[in-house]
């Protein structure tokens, strides 16, 4: 766990690179309300041997009270770099972003063969998730599969009944396009109360990338669909959970939904569904099958057992609500966030995400006093349908305890609801699609916690 709140510490600020003894410092400074340790550090290392080093090297540049980091050439000034490719013929992060990693969730029962990991969102930038960090979640374990031997059958309401190959899929127009994919369950250990630290973990199972492939409604006019009769189409996943989810031919005609190959300008992960996943903008990660292998037309919903029993909300009348698959419009500030510590008073850049799964993000706000006052942030654009959109607002901080929250509007006009607003109408036994407003409390030592303001 100590790690785990480590790892979520502010990007930018000089502790993030110091080395993990030094992180715990600094974690142990800010619980004493001290926060000039980073000056006191300098001034430290810059009288001891480091000083006395650059002096040795005849630098004339004094080096009392300076920073021996910039007085002194380093070897990589100096010596003979590291050639191409002795990184194997495929990148990889600097070894010194080592904790920016997807992990299992500390609030979630413990297992052998864990499900689901989180993307940590505290660490990442602008709006596309490394592919190596997205979020997991698998019902039966990941396969890689041999592209060469899969297919995708389409039946049901057809004309001629197809099975493709991925070479036959991949000689097909494509398209390429920016999405988010958020499991109806992310923030669903929050309904309670506030059960985890960090926004890893309250909102680390939601990723966006540039997904390519073939739109599915192509496929379904070469195996000549009834797209009058034909109202829904199944679609089945090829692992051992036997994942199958309706989605509504409108989403379909409409052109949105793809059956892709690419993430992120390489062929999928394994982890994400190779060789190829239903993308299916807007809607809840579920009905993204993965190791996509047949699409059935029908003309009514399917009423499997991953929409009939799972994936449905328990509301306060007692019924369940089944087919809630949109992803309402949602946020959430990433720094500063829980389990993250602000070293002194000042500057600092308010950041976060947004998303919707009616279309685009319009505006976000930003409290820091609990949401009593509301500014309206920066959107880094282009902002792009059902995508994550960056937002950014500047922030000085007086030291005191303040309260961070965000709040979302999309362009229907709907605005991302308080945990009041939410409970009214949801009650407070769901799991699935809490995207309620969340709140993060800026201690005066500087310690981030993960809060909830009613
Ligand atoms: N075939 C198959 N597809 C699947 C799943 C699965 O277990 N098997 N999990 C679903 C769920 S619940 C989610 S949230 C997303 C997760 O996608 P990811 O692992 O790429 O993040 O895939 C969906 N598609
Ligand atoms: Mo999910």
């Amino acid at each position: 766990m100590q790690e785990d709140l480590i790892s979520g510490r502010i990007r930018k600020a000089p502790e993030n690179f110091l080395t993990p003894d030094g992180i715990k410092t600094v974690f142990a400074e800010a619980k004493q309300g001290r926060r000039n340790f980073i000056r006191n550090a300098f001034a430290a290392a810059a009288a001891g041997a480091a000083g006395t080093a650059a002096l040795a090297q005849g630098n004339p540049v004094p080096t009392e009270g300076g920073d021996p980091n910039i007085l002194n050439l380093p070897e990589h000034s100096t010596g003979l770099g590291q050639g191409v490719a002795s990184d194997g013929g495929y990148g990889h992060p600097s070894k010194y972003e080592a904790n920016v990693q997807r992990r299992q969730s500390p609030g979630l029962t413990q297992t052998t063969q864990a499900s689901v990991s989180f993307a940590p969102l505290q660490s990442l930038f602008g709006i596309i998730t490394p592919s190596g960090l997205h979020f997991e979640r698998h019902h039966q374990g990941w396969w890689d599969i041999d592209p060469s031997k899969h297919r995708l059958m389409i039946n049901g309401m057809v004309k001629s009944p197809k099975v493709f190959t991925m070479d036959e899929i991949m000689r097909l127009p494509s398209v390429s396009r920016i999405h988010f994919i958020e499991c109806g369950a992310n923030t669903a250990v929050e309904w309670g109360n506030v059960a985890v630290p960090t926004v890893q973990y309250t909102h680390g199972m939601v990723s966006c990338s540039e997904f390519t492939g073939v739109p599915l409604i192509t496929l379904l006019e070469l195996a000549g669909a009834d797209l009058k009769k034909g109202k829904f189409v199944l679609a089945e996943g090829a692992d051992g959970s036997s994942m199958t989810r309706t989605i509504p031919m409108e989403l379909i005609t409409s052109g949105e939904v793809i059956v892709a190959y690419g993430q992120n300008g390489e062929m999928l992960r394994p982890e994400q569904g190779y060789p190829l996943r239903l993308v299916v903008p807007g809607v809840q990660g579920v009905s993204w099958v993965k190791y996509l292998r047949r699409i059935e037309v029908g003309d009514m919903p399917y009423a499997t057992k991953d929409e009939a029993v799972h994936y449905i909300d328990l509301l306060p009348s007692g019924q369940h609500r089944q087919y809630s698959s949109i992803q309402e419009c949602k946020s959430v500030v990433t720094t500063p966030s829980g389990g993250q510590v602000l070293l002194d008073k000042g500057f600092y850049n308010i950041t976060g995400l947004a998303w919707s799964g009616r279309g685009k993000v319009t505006r976000v706000d930003v409290s820091v006093d609990g949401g009593r006052n509301w500014r309206t942030a920066r959107l880094e654009g282009p902002v792009q349908r059902k995508a994550l959109t960056r937002f950014n607002i500047d922030w000085v901080w007086d030291g005191k305890p303040a309260i961070i929250q965000s709040r979302a509007m999309d362009e229907t006009g709907f605005v991302q609801p308080t945990y009041k607003q939410l409970r009214a109408v949801r009650g407070t036994r769901s799991i699935y699609h809490n995207n309620a407003i969340q709140s993060w409390l800026v201690q005066e030592s500087g310690e981030v916690k993960n809060v909830q303001v009613s």
